[in-house]
């Protein structure tokens, strides 16, 4: 049984797990550093304990000072919510060693699923469509560039470490495989300490869907529809949508099937998402999958009226998973507000949030830990707040949200709202035709002085 739950985060996941905690009757423990005395999560919380200094390596990114934390104060659970430990497997076991709950996958699933060849192998196996691309990693440029040219040009080169975008290369031809693969590799190297890669064909152009999944970790799975998430920068995710604009039942009922496929084959346990590519032609294939919450949960809850917390925590206290369909109703759409400056290059604007009017009314929810007079501190996160609305359809939706950004006041520090009210009032946008290279292209207008 869980009793006490230590959110082992901050900002807006912090309070988005302690409510629904609360909700459920739970006692919650929130950790800080000393950036983060004056933040929500710490003042809503039963008990709060700090961890140590501003930077996240020495506070949110310290198993130790977070195990301390939940010893003294007798938690029985630990929820990482997204980022800082959420998917290192290490945590995940040291807690278990403690006897400590950890709300989130198995140290196995968390391993597995974080060599993004070793996951791909798996789905495989699975019966789940992937990219074609050699059998796990290749040892050599010369093994490599022979895979490459059986399979045609042009080819990724994929670290098994890598993940979210990170230490990819694109070979072309022949002519540059070898130094690709090197880079590639090398890059590996230093950044993860694993300098593993994996080749395959490349997709041309392809939408980043997602499909929500939670798993009892007996094998049991059931999924939530899917996420359009194509709207990205730089593989940061600015806008996310539920259903996608060109998912149909059909196709949805397959990718659905798909990602439970491979998430029962490894018994999954806990809230997860697997992540597909879809090309121009209507085929999917699996690319990653996430063993967390995650940011964009919300446009899910929205439209399968489904508290995804309140399962990852009922699943971790040991309940079953029921198999059932999970329909969807109407739209929903989440854009993300971050402290930047989308007209110099998106750059970071931490600083004093002078009024703070979040939007509201039907269908309207905004996720936040910002207000007046809260200080954004430089050390995390630019994300001060998702806005997440819904309607009927998607085009009532746009209408909703663009109502919604014109009420939205921050003061004080730059934000991405902007962006957000031009990318939905653009026709490509509202028509749903975009991909993952939308924003290559996008041309803000300058800002009305
Ligand atoms: C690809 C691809 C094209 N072909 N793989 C980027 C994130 C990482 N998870 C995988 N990614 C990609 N893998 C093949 N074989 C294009 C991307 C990609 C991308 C994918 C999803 C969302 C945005 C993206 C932006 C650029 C590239």
């Amino acid at each position: 049984m869980i009793k006490k739950v230590l959110i082992a985060n901050r900002g807006e996941i912090a309070l988005r797990i302690m409510r629904t905690c609360h909700e459920m009757g739970l006692k919650t423990v929130a950790v800080f550093s000393t950036a983060d005395r004056d933040s929500l999560h710490v003042r809503f919380s039963d008990e709060a304990v700090c961890i140590g200094p501003p930077e996240s390596r020495d506070s949110y990114l310290r198993p130790d000072r977070i195990i301390a934390a939940a010893e003294v104060t007798g938690a029985d659970a630990i929820h990482p919510g997204y980022g800082f430990l959420s998917e290192n497997a290490a945590f995940s076991e040291i807690c278990a060693d403690h006897k400590i709950k950890f709300i989130g996958a198995s140290p196995e699933n968390i391993r597995l699923m974080g060599n993004k060849s070793f996951a791909k192998k798996t789905m495989l196996a699975a019966g789940v469509p992937v990219v074609p691309g050699s059998d796990g990693e290749v040892a050599t440029p010369e093994e490599g560039l022979k895979v490459a040219e059986e399979m045609g040009f042009p080819v990724m080169i994929k670290a098994s470490a890598g993940g979210g975008g990170r230490g990819m290369r694109l070979a072309t031809g022949s002519d540059e495989f070898e130094r690709q693969f090197k880079t590639a590799s090398a890059e590996a190297g230093s950044a993860f300490g694993n300098e593993g890669v994996y080749i395959e064909k490349f997709v041309s152009g392809p939408r980043h869907i997602e499909i929500q999944v939670l798993g009892d970790g007996t094998g049991s799975c059931i999924h939530f529809g899917e996420r359009e998430c194509s709207i990205q920068r730089r593989h940061q995710k600015l806008v996310e949508e539920s259903p996608s604009p060109v998912v149909d039942a059909n196709l949805r009922a397959r990718m659905g099937e798909s990602a439970i496929l491979g998430a029962s084959s490894v018994n999954y346990e806990g809230a997860g998402t697997v992540e597909f590519l879809l090309d121009d032609q209507g085929n999917y294939y699996f690319m990653e999958m996430n063993t967390r919450i995650q940011v964009e949960h919300p446009v899910t809850e929205e439209v399968t009226d489904c508290d995804l917390v309140e399962y990852q925590i009922r699943v971790a206290m040991g309940e079953k998973v029921r198999k059932r369909d999970i329909p969807l109703l109407g739209h929903a759409i989440e854009c993300r507000i971050n402290a930047e400056n989308p007209f110099n290059n998106f750059s970071p604007s931490p600083g004093l949030i002078q009024t703070f009017h979040p939007s509201g009314g039907h269908g309207v929810r905004v996720d936040t830990h910002a207000y007046a007079g809260y200080q954004i501190p430089p050390y995390y996160d630019s994300m001060i707040a998702k806005l997440i609305v819904r309607a009927r359809t998607r085009d009532l939706a746009i209408r909703k949200m663009l109502r919604a950004l014109d009420e939205f006041v921050i003061e004080g520090v730059h934000t991405t709202i902007p962006f957000h009210q031009q990318l939905l009032s653009s026709d490509a946008f509202q028509k749903g035709d975009f991909d993952t290279r939308f924003l290559e292209t996008f041309v803000l207008k300058p800002p009305n002085l």
